[in-house]
């Protein structure tokens, strides 16, 4: 069993008499837009842990199907049933660990609210964890588990690639480190707790490559359901803030997942800028004019995409959209200055120019990721 030197398993003795006790199972499921499946999840709990002492807690970001009153109109009814309403933010990772911490249960459950997970397994997974183990991964491809119903081919054909790269890179050994069902320990996620990216889908992924210590971990075969009510919010964005969680976790957490998608659309950044100014010399405009034209229009483009991709959880929209782009357009302008500062002093102590290039590019880079983040999205 996991040991960790900041909690405390016993409870101090209680000079009052407690009405009720903190339950021994906490169940988190995320939910954004889930209205139609939020009473079918709770019947299925109901059904599933009798002889259990349970809660759910659904953590809503602030969907605007009515999901929020739904879950407070049957809370009403069950105490059983919780609710964290979370306003101006978005992400499924940060959503659960913030339900996961909102409850003192010794055992912590993180499922989908849309019916696609097995709701029956969970007393097999609360009996495991009971016998010792930290963490029981519901899985798609163990054994008799599988996927094929739930998910299109594309999307299975991209889960197993992911799998095979967290195996290869991160040395994780399980079978599906993608899964979006499984049990933790409570100790073991306090300890976890501080290094988790609240951004992104793949927050079992995170707790497999952030764990110092090794997790007694065991699966269970899961049948992933299709989705019978209300909409994926799964997009193709999925793919590149996977990608980044993985370079951040290569680099020991040295850089952050928004730094590294940041950093990489910075570069993509580079390709734009260099095609505009091409095209801009051809159609005959003077050097410093084409170069400006290519870098403003290599900044709107980066804008858009780390409004898209990067700071998805604090999308701007509206007004909001044009004062951001003013700002980053503002922010990036002050970043050339820092750039071309920073590969001056390298370039006066040592003479390889692209060494100069880099440094001046990476310090620009770090310029604006920290000045856009405090100004351009700054967190409500
Ligand atoms: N709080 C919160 N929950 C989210 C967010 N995005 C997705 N969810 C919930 O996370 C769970 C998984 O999301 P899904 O869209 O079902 O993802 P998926 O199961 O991989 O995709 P489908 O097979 O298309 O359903 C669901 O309960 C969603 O409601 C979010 O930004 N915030
Ligand atoms: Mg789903």
């Amino acid at each position: 069993m996991m040991q960790n030197a900041c909690v405390v398993e016993q409870p101090p003795t209680l000079a009052y008499d407690s009405a009720q006790r903190s339950p021994e199972l906490s169940v988190i499921v995320p939910t954004f837009n889930e209205a139609p499946n939020v009473e079918l999840v709770v019947r299925a709990l109901v059904a599933s842990l009798r002889g259990i002492d349970w809660e759910v807690i659904f953590v809503d970001d602030d969907s605007s199907d009515g999901t929020t009153n739904l879950v407070r109109l049957i809370a009403r009814r069950d105490g059983r049933v919780r609710c964290i309403r979370r306003i101006g933010r978005r992400g499924l990772a940060g959503a659960s660990i913030e339900g996961m911490l909102s409850s003192s249960a010794a055992v912590i459950a993180i499922m989908d609210g849309d019916m696609q997970h097995d709701v029956s397994l969970l007393p097999e997974m609360l009996r495991r964890i009971r016998a010792g183990d930290d963490l029981v991964i519901a899985s798609r491809f163990y054994r008799s588990g599988s996927a094929a119903d739930g998910l299109s081919r594309a999307r299975l054909g991209g889960s197993r690639i992911a799998t095979q790269l967290a195996r290869t890179l991160l040395h994780i050994d399980v079978s599906d480190p993608m899964s979006g069902y499984f049990a933790i320990r409570r100790p073991a996620f306090e300890a976890l707790a501080p290094r988790l990216s609240t951004q992104g889908f793949k927050i079992l992924m995170d707790i497999l490559a952030s764990t110092k210590q090794p997790l007694q971990t065991s699966e269970i075969p899961l049948r992933f359901r299709p989705r019978q009510h209300g909409l994926s919010k799964l997009d193709n964005l999925v793919a590149a803030e996977y990608l980044s969680l993985l370079l951040a976790k290569l680099t020991g957490d040295l850089l952050s997942l928004r730094f590294v998608l940041f950093a990489l659309i910075g570069g993509s950044g580079v390709v734009v800028h260099l095609a505009v100014l091409k095209m801009a010399l051809a159609s005959g405009l003077a050097f410093s004019l084409a170069q400006m034209t290519a870098a403003y229009v290599a900044m709107t483009g980066n804008f858009f995409l780390n409004n898209i991709l990067t700071y998805r959880d604090r999308r701007l929209k509206g007004w909001r959209l044009i004062s951001g782009l003013a700002s980053f357009w503002v922010v990036c302008s002050l970043g050339v200055i820092a750039n071309v500062g920073a590969g001056q002093l390298v370039h006066e102590q040592a003479s390889r120019w692209w060494m100069a290039g880099l440094a001046g590019a990476g310090l620009g880079a770090v310029f604006n990721y920290f000045a856009t983040s405090m100004l351009t999205w700054r967190a409500r």
